[in-house]
């Protein structure tokens, strides 16, 4: 049985605590959550003041996936990839920001983790100030202690994730996390002592699910299968609303709290939609199947994928678990024939 953590906890209490119980610790694990939680304040302390620092806007160059990158991107990337680097607990980083995986810099020793993150996710919303976040996973790796990461300690299924989490810089700042031994819960920073406190302990999706997310500004390019079954969720009886953000990591963690779907299909122009498999999808995947939901690409699970390539983009349709079926049978139904 799980223990009880009582609201209050400190983020790095409940990590140490937690440690306990892992007859296999090296304390690696903790220690590369504290760089997690020092790169996330310094990331939050930036994003508030980012109008007031110059930093909203973009830098003029183009990610590698041809995206314009905005200032507080490379800040995140820098930031996250420093505090990873430098602290003997990873031994590669993939990042959206950076094409090719990051190896730990000389003089810095290898660890035993691998970290995928997303460091900026949503950011054609910074400069609107709406809700952006840092999404992340974590491997233990495969590969020989001691040596650099290979690419067979990253390229591999989401089942074997030890944990993932996400911080929102909303509001608040929350970081919620979630491992196979103590499910998901969120810890809410406390800027005037810099800490993170347990303020969401085992947090489940909400059996009340009420909540569709797609961006329907797209529904000329979708399936036809998809058109109809978003229409349905219009019918008055089945009591549905929308709500689109446009930044992953908010749409997931509202529809967390709330209950609901998300969608990013694939489309005509996309068979394999936006989102990233490694960083985006199997993270928020493996919190959503601790919380009790599901995701799926409409055929596979999502964390039985096994990607062949960083960068790889998926289909997600996740959620409460009864609705990712309904939507993933709808999107899959053997279309009418015309007679
Ligand atoms: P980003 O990682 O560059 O911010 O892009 C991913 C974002 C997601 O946060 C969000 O779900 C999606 O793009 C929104 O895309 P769209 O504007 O096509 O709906
Ligand atoms: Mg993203």
């Amino acid at each position: 049985m799980r223990p009880q953590f009582e609201e209050g906890l400190t983020l790095d209490r409940f990590l140490m605590e937690t440690a306990r119980s892992h007859p296999a610790r090296t304390g690696q694990f903790v220690a590369l959550m504290h760089q997690v939680m020092l790169a996330a304040k310094m990331v939050s302390a930036r994003v508030n003041r980012a109008g007031l620092a110059g930093m909203i806007g973009q830098t003029g160059e183009k990610n590698i996936q041809g995206e314009f990158v905005m200032k507080l991107d490379v800040y995140a990337n820098e930031t996250f990839k420093r505090a990873l680097e430098h602290a003997g607990v990873c031994c590669l980083i993939v990042s959206e920001e950076e094409e090719a995986p990051i190896h730990i810099p000389e003089p810095y020793q290898n660890g035993a983790y691998v970290f995928m993150m997303d460091p900026l996710d949503g950011s054609s919303n910074i400069d609107v100030n709406a809700t952006i976040g840092t999404i992340f996973g974590i491997y233990r790796r495969v590969s020989a202690e001691g040596g650099p990461g290979e690419l067979q300690d990253v390229l591999r299924s989401g089942r074997e994730l030890v944990a993932a989490g996400y911080i929102i810089y909303g509001a608040g700042t929350l970081l919620v996390l979630a491992t196979q031994e103590h499910g998901v819960n969120g810890f809410t920073l406390d800027p005037s002592v810099g800490e993170f406190f347990l303020s969401h302990r085992d947090l489940k999706l909400n059996d009340e699910a009420s909540l569709y997310s797609i961006n329907e500004g797209y529904e000329a390019q979708w399936d036809e299968r998809l058109v109809r079954y978003i229409r349905s969720l219009k019918d008055p009886a089945r009591g549905m609303s929308a709500r689109y953000i446009g930044s992953l990591v908010a749409d997931f963690h509202r529809n967390l709290l709330k209950g609901g779907l998300f969608i990013y299909p694939g489309t005509k122009k996309s068979p394999k939609g936006k989102l990233r498999v490694l960083y985006e999808a199997f993270p928020l995947a493996f919190i959503a199947e601790a919380a009790g939901g599901a995701a799926t690409n409409g055929e596979t699970p999502i964390l039985d994928l096994v990607p062949t390539s960083l960068h790889q983009r998926t289909p997600l349709v996740i959620g409460n678990a009864p609705l990712v079926a309904e939507a993933t049978a709808a999107m899959s139904a053997t279309p009418a024939t015309k007679g």
